[in-house]
């Protein structure tokens, strides 16, 4: 089978048009936005134009399928409500243009998957948790994102064309390319990653209520300030942490909403994510012990209510040592001197993958280590010569 590279890349910028967000290469594309529906309703488009049969499931994951069983190659096309253009992208274009190649050279048996919000505006990875059978349908419809939104009214948007979901053993395998969202391959001149493991995640919503006031007249001994009360938590979280943590480790406040949010009022309310990260299983647990203890001592110091969502989250995933073995092979013989074996940091659909099925990761670099922003961005030649190892590697694999 042969790729076309200027196909391939062709495809991908027009990807990039849905969502544009006009300051640099970005996109705003979360999953089911006008912008995503679009999207995916054009790669629909591409996937029958390749001789592949188009499937939506329930949740709107996005298969082309070849004919019997097949391995699995894609990523997501949703983004981050600030996200870069290659973040999921990549990989759903590298899969489309592997498996419409393969296709035309009458074999080997290659799917394409674009899983659904991959970047978590409801829960972590919905798409391919859901269909992993990690969450149920039932489950995740009551996920609600930070406006309100729960999933199974944004779903709505793809009913018309949803099917059922497929069958894993339809698959014998599942190998993502992405970019790999850090610094290490820029600085160190390498071209590509072969992916051993992902990290695990733990991702928690907090809700801290106190009392609504003047911001003129409350003395500030008897102020209940939501606000205060996330900024010690903050400060004193990353002292408590700091036993337990290694430079690898990782944790965000990522999302605050303030209320009322007003120049001379005393926060009343603020709801905000917590998440952290790491390879290791029982660091994850103790830093969540951490966390529920300090919010507690919290609430009672500052006078506030503390409300608890559910952790969420992916166990720390290795990635199958076979198609690893593939990835290695078809890099050592394609960018000699040049790649790596790497832990991911970043999360991805591979690791809900790897509970039901073998899975691989493919990395190229990022320019300055940047992503999930606008100014994301990759070499060409970069792109290229990872859809060229890829390729080779599914080739032997599938
Ligand atoms: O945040 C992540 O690691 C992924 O990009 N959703
Ligand atoms: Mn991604
Ligand atoms: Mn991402
Ligand atoms: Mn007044």
């Amino acid at each position: 089978m042969q790729v076309d590279e200027q196909r391939f890349l062709a495809d991908l910028h027009r990807l990039r048009s849905f969502g544009a967000s006009g300051v640099g290469k970005g996109v705003v594309r979360p999953a089911y936005s006008a912008a995503d529906v679009a999207a995916r309703t054009w790669l629909a488009q591409r996937i029958s134009a390749a001789g592949l049969v188009p499937h939506f499931d329930p949740l709107g994951n996005l298969f082309g399928l070849a004919e019997g069983r097949s391995l699995l190659v894609g990523s997501h096309s949703d983004s981050q409500p600030e996200g870069g253009w290659l973040d999921g992208a990549l990989g759903v274009i590298a899969g489309l243009e592997i498996a419409r190649a393969a296709r035309a050279a009458g074999g080997p048996a290659v799917s394409v998957v674009s899983f659904q919000d991959e970047e978590g505006r409801f829960g972590v990875t919905t798409g391919s948790e859901v269909w992993s059978g990690k969450t149920s349908l039932k489950e995740a419809d009551q996920f609600i994102d930070n406006t309100g939104t729960t999933m199974a009214q944004a779903r709505g948007v793809l009913a018309d064309v949803a099917q059922d979901f497929l069958p894993h053993d339809r698959f014998s395998g599942f190998v993502e390319m992405h970019i790999e969202q850090g610094p290490a391959l820029d600085q160190s001149g390498e071209k590509i990653g072969v992916v051993t493991d992902i990290v695990g995640i733990r991702d928690m919503r907090i809700t801290l209520d106190g009392q609504q006031n003047h911001a003129g007249t409350t003395p500030m001994a008897v102020r209940q300030d939501a606000f205060q009360a996330l900024a010690t938590f903050n400060m004193e979280l990353a002292r408590r942490f700091a036993n337990v943590v290694t430079p690898a480790t990782v944790w965000t406040i990522g999302h605050v909403s303030l209320h009322p949010n007003a120049a001379s009022i005393v926060p009343g309310r603020v709801r905000f994510s917590m998440q952290w990260r790491d390879g290791d299983l029982d660091r994850l647990t103790r830093m969540e012990q951490i966390i529920l203890e300090l919010a507690k001592e919290i609430g009672q110091r500052h006078s506030v209510t503390v409300s608890l969502g559910p952790v969420m989250g992916i166990d720390p995933k290795p990635m199958d040592v076979n198609i690893q073995a593939a990835l290695a092979v078809a890099a050592t013989d394609l960018a000699p001197g040049v790649w790596r074996n790497m832990t991911s940091g970043a999360l991805h659909d591979a690791a809900n993958m790897a509970s039901v099925m073998p899975v691989g990761m493919l990395f190229v670099p990022s320019i300055n280590g940047i992503s999930h922003a606008f100014d994301e961005d990759t070499d060409e030649a970069d792109l290229v010569l990872g859809l060229r190892v890829l390729a080779r590697a599914v080739q032997a694999l599938a």
